[in-house]
């Protein structure tokens, strides 16, 4: 089952204005950058890169160049950037007898600009495009664009001036803005090359996601996704440790709940505190998940005391998709994320979520001093079901309820250790002998759900391998940030159709930050 939009116009919110108060207090200061440094490139071929394209240096001088209708420029600020665009626009030759007319194009990575927006034909709204078309009727003046963008390349095109004059630009610049403190950020030396570039990449990822809340992306949806959420909080716990900002993303989903106190997919923080009306299960189930890991990291028993409560009518709701026999029942008003393949069967997953987030919440349940008989007895009776209908002997293997076989149920099961640990090794061994090299998974959050069920399998060299395969690709191919999908089989793969709308920096593409010092602390060198 695939997800869409999610229209639920009538599901009704309530807000719960003591845990909304908290999140206000957990409020990031923000931080600022001037970035000025650039160099004019130009777009050119290279089938090594991402779609075949990057850009090359010109060594020409910006302010030197006069720009007539038709003309543009593209500006490489040497890395990835969230913030605001300026740049000092004059005429030159005859008077201005015509407003300015420019195009300016924001790009992540040099193949958005080979498109152009009026090709653009996926599902999700254009608006997203980051491209402005701007009339400028008095030259000299310093342009501030109003809106946020991410990005790395800026392109500029001359749609008009008129014969009698041309453009000259100059001083282009951009205001960065996040709440990552880099003077908090604990740096990490690794005793492996492509491991330190994979995690270096990844806490950048992370760092330019960082705003008022952890945002998915900075592109796009720039909103506070469950399930991204929780990979972010793990890697923060490793870099930044900026622990106020989990809290203030876990209050803030507490506090505005549906009626019957579901919590929603994600959230809007502007112009105020908006619940999306999407539900999903799986990310319903993290806010268990999510609330159990910061208390392991940075353990307080006002904040379990708080989002106690939370916790425990998600796994109440999620218990009534549960049947008698212990079997996880997939719903489509309620349907799981899991991963942007649209073809994959996701009962399994769905099942050994809800073990995983059993496990967790009887161990809230023993911090908070409360009886969890009754989700023990659940733990016990989902763990048999899984067992005895879902993992097939003959294959040594998970299968799903229409037979089919996929490495997403392999991975959650393990993480949900349902089997022994020798029988979880066997579980990934096979997986890797039957189900490598992956098909069809196409996103960096997925694949970072493989990676650890390698680790926890006690399969280290083998998930090392895997890390530096799928995250050591994207930064072959040009990434300076990770993105929201990649199949490495089909890299120009875009879950909406058109990779022109893809996010080019996406949080959970950064879990090397937390997978290596969990899984790999040999690796550290502390200085
Ligand atoms: C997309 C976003 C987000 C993700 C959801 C499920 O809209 O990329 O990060 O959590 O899908």
């Amino acid at each position: 089952m695939a997800f869409t939009f999610q229209k639920n116009e009538d599901i009704q919110f309530c807000h719960d204005i003591e845990l909304l108060k908290k999140a206000e207090v957990f409020k990031p200061l923000m931080h600022y950058e001037i970035k000025d440094e650039y160099n004019l490139v130009s777009l050119i071929e290279d089938p090594s890169k991402l779609e075949g394209w990057t850009t090359k240096d010109i060594y020409e001088h910006l302010q030197e160049k006069q720009l007539k209708k038709g003309n543009s420029v593209i500006l490489d600020f040497e890395n990835h950037h969230v913030g605001y665009f300026s740049m000092y626009l004059e005429s030159v030759g005859s008077p201005m007898d015509a407003p300015l007319y420019i195009r300016l194009r924001f790009a992540q990575v040099p193949c958005e600009l080979k498109y152009e927006s009026s090709q653009y034909n996926g599902w999700l709204a254009s608006g997203w495009i980051q491209e402005e078309f701007i009339h400028v009727d008095e030259l000299p003046c310093d342009l501030t664009l109003p809106r946020r963008y991410a990005f790395r390349y800026v392109e500029i095109t001359v749609l008009d001036t008129s014969p009698k004059w041309q453009l000259v630009i100059s001083n282009p610049q951009i205001k960065t803005k996040g709440s990552a403190n880099l003077n908090t950020l604990k740096n990490k030396s690794i005793a492996d090359a492509d491991l330190q570039k994979i995690y270096d990449v990844g806490v950048k990822t992370l760092q330019d996601c960082m705003s008022d809340v952890f945002e998915d992306g900075p592109k796009r949806d720039r909103r506070l996704w469950l399930g991204d959420l929780k990979m972010q909080a793990l890697a923060n716990y490793e870099s930044f440790d900026q622990v106020d900002l989990v809290k203030r993303c876990l209050y803030l989903f507490a506090g505005v709940r549906q009626t019957n106190g579901r919590i929603s997919a994600n959230l809007f923080t502007k112009p105020r505190i908006i619940a999306d009306d999407t539900f999903l299960f799986d990310y319903s189930l993290f806010f268990i998940g999510t609330l159990y890991d910061l208390l392991k990291a940075h353990y307080e028993q006002e904040v379990l005391a708080d989002l106690f409560p939370i916790a425990k009518t998600q796994m109440d709701i999620s218990l009534e998709y549960v049947n008698e026999e212990g079997c996880f029942i997939e719903s489509e008003a309620y349907p799981l994320f899991i991963d942007w393949n649209e073809d994959l069967q996701k009962d399994v997953c769905g099942q050994a979520i809800m073990i995983l987030s059993l496990r967790q919440f009887i161990e809230l349940c023993t911090w908070m001093n409360e009886d969890s008989t009754r989700y023990k007895e659940m733990l016990e009776k989902m763990s048999s079901y899984a067992l005895g209908h879902l993992y097939s002997q003959e294959e040594g293997l998970f299968v799903c309820k229409d037979g089919n076989i996929n490495i997403a149920s392999q991975t959650w099961m393990v993480l949900a250790h349902v089997l022994e640990d020798a029988q979880n090794k066997e579980l990934m061994q096979k997986s890797i002998k039957k189900l490598f090299p992956i098909k069809n998974v196409a996103t960096p959050y997925m694949y970072s759900y493989i990676t650890e069920a390698l680790f926890e399998a006690g399969l280290k060299s083998e998930a090392i391998q895997f890390m530096k395969s799928y995250w050591k690709k994207m930064i072959d191919l040009g990434a300076d940030t990770y993105w929201e999908a990649f199949m490495p089989e089909n890299p120009s793969f875009s879950p909406y159709g058109h990779p022109m709308i893809s996010s080019y920096c996406h949080a959970w593409g950064c879990a090397p930050v937390y997978l290596i010092p969990k899984y790999c602390p040999e690796l550290l060198i502390h200085s």
